[in-house]
């Protein structure tokens, strides 16, 4: 096949809905941003692909897409050189600080994480062939992924006249403040999509609370693994009194406390196995992680580890040293959905259940035909259609976009939110 060029890129950001859900930080804003990436070629075939929708990765997004023109989509090497001179000496900053620290080469990985997933999707959808099918093959047709629970109001803060942020429009889980209402929730969730395995966003409340909804959680629902993670919320005492109390009782326990040398100081008194998406999130952070024995489990996220190719890098990494493998998700929609799974598919080491945010996205938004693969018992079947196997809904991106001009949100501030509530609220870390 001759080469297929990019002509231009586009860029589009979008605005969701997002419920209260409370993290370490403080609490989500009613919107998240997105940004629709397309990789247009001159054999008029295009691909897509998403990814943060905040100012500074806009910013990035079209510094890197401005250097792409001509470079053929299957020369995945040459799209990288590119990325990386476009966007040399552009400040490194993260999208969230829940994903660690920034640094210039995670800049660059985030950048060409979004076209690189673009040009396989239009690799695929040239030669007939799923992109799972152009990284190696698939080792599973279904892709398991984990029920997301989060402790949340039952509305945003801050609204005008008291009522929800949208004119009373509140969402449909209600509030999750304790125990009950986590196994409320993890009911609810586990009827509409079947997961087989739990994971509770911690760091929120008192630690022992936080023990007592793990606990309500293994009684209700003992064949299912259930993860722990207070991003980072925790000192090394209170992580090692949180993991004395959940021994034996959790899948792994994901960063709690910050850095790569207290994950340490914690792994080495525990049975527990530790996990992060926090201390080791590019490639430089493994070599001290893995010296020092700081976790035995990494969350990938090829949005900013590089995309497919690094995810499969560090796969390789993670089974050399013994590590286990996982998935990460912030906030996302059904082209980032599709992509998670045609990694994941491909990928054999990668075998805990993926997390994923879709529970928490309002049903009518999406910006995928059909509005993003279903789950059924918890996991995704790969769709059959070549490249990423999902198209854009064209009127949705529109309405998406409109909707991120007026929302007024644009850049995600988790503690700014907080603040509304409590005016003296800093999200420093560890709080417990
Ligand atoms: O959406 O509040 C959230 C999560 O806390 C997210 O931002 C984290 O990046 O899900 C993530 C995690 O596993 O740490
Ligand atoms: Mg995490």
């Amino acid at each position: 096949m001759s080469a297929l060029r990019i002509t231009a890129v586009t860029v589009t950001p979008v605005a969701l809905k997002d419920p209260p859900l409370l993290n370490s930080s403080g609490v989500h804003e009613p919107f998240a941003l997105r940004s629709i990436v397309e990789v247009h070629t001159d054999a008029g075939i295009s691909g897509i692909s998403e990814a943060y929708g905040d100012d500074a990765t806009l910013a990035l997004l079209h510094r890197a897409g401005s250097n792409l023109t001509g470079v053929d989509v299957f020369d995945l090497n040459e799209l990288s050189r590119r990325v990386a001179v476009a966007v040399s000496g552009i400040a490194a900053s993260a999208p969230t600080e829940l994903i660690g620290a920034a640094s210039g080469d995670k800049t660059v990985a985030q950048a060409v994480a979004a076209f690189e997933v673009a040009c396989f999707d239009v690799q695929g959808k040239a030669t007939g062939r799923r992109v799972v099918d152009l990284l190696g093959g698939a080792v599973r047709e279904r892709v398991d992924f984990s029920a997301y629970l989060f402790y949340k109001w039952a509305e945003h803060p801050g609204a005008p006249g008291g009522a929800g942020y949208w004119d009373g429009e509140a969402d449909a889980w209600g509030a999750a403040l304790d125990p009950d209402g986590i196994v409320k929730q993890a009911r609810r969730m586990v009827e509409l999509y079947g997961f087989r395995s739990l994971k509770l966003k911690g760091g929120v409340f008192a630690p022992e609370e936080e023990i007592e909804a793990v606990r309500a959680l293994r009684r209700e629902f003992p064949d299912r693994p259930v993860r722990l993670d207070p991003n980072a919320n925790w000192t090394v005492e209170t992580s090692l009194r949180v993991a004395e109390a959940l021994a034996g009782e959790l899948e792994y326990l994901e960063d709690p406390t910050p850095g790569i040398p207290g994950m340490a100081e914690v792994a080495a008194k525990t049975s527990l196995p530790l996990a992060t998406n926090m201390c080791v999130t590019g490639f430089a952070e493994i070599p001290e992680a893995v010296r020092l024995g700081a976790v035995q489990v990494i969350l990938s996220d090829h949005h900013f580890w590089g995309g497919f190719r690094a995810t499969h890098a560090l796969a390789g990494i993670c089974q050399t040293f013994g590590l286990g493998l996982s998935m990460h998700s912030n906030t996302h929609l059904g082209i980032s959905l599709a992509a998670m799974a045609q990694i994941a598919a491909a990928t054999p080491n990668l075998t805990y259940a993926l997390d994923t945010h879709t529970p928490w996205k309002w049903e009518s938004e999406d910006v995928v035909l059909g509005g993003g693969l279903a789950f059924v018992d918890g996991a995704v079947t790969l769709p059959g259609g070549p490249g990423l196997g999902v198209e854009l809904d064209r009127d949705a991106v529109a309405r998406l976009h409109e909707q991120y001009v007026t929302c007024g949100v644009r850049r995600r501030d988790d503690v700014g939110w907080m603040r509304r509530v409590d005016p003296e609220w800093t999200g420093e870390r560890p709080r417990f």
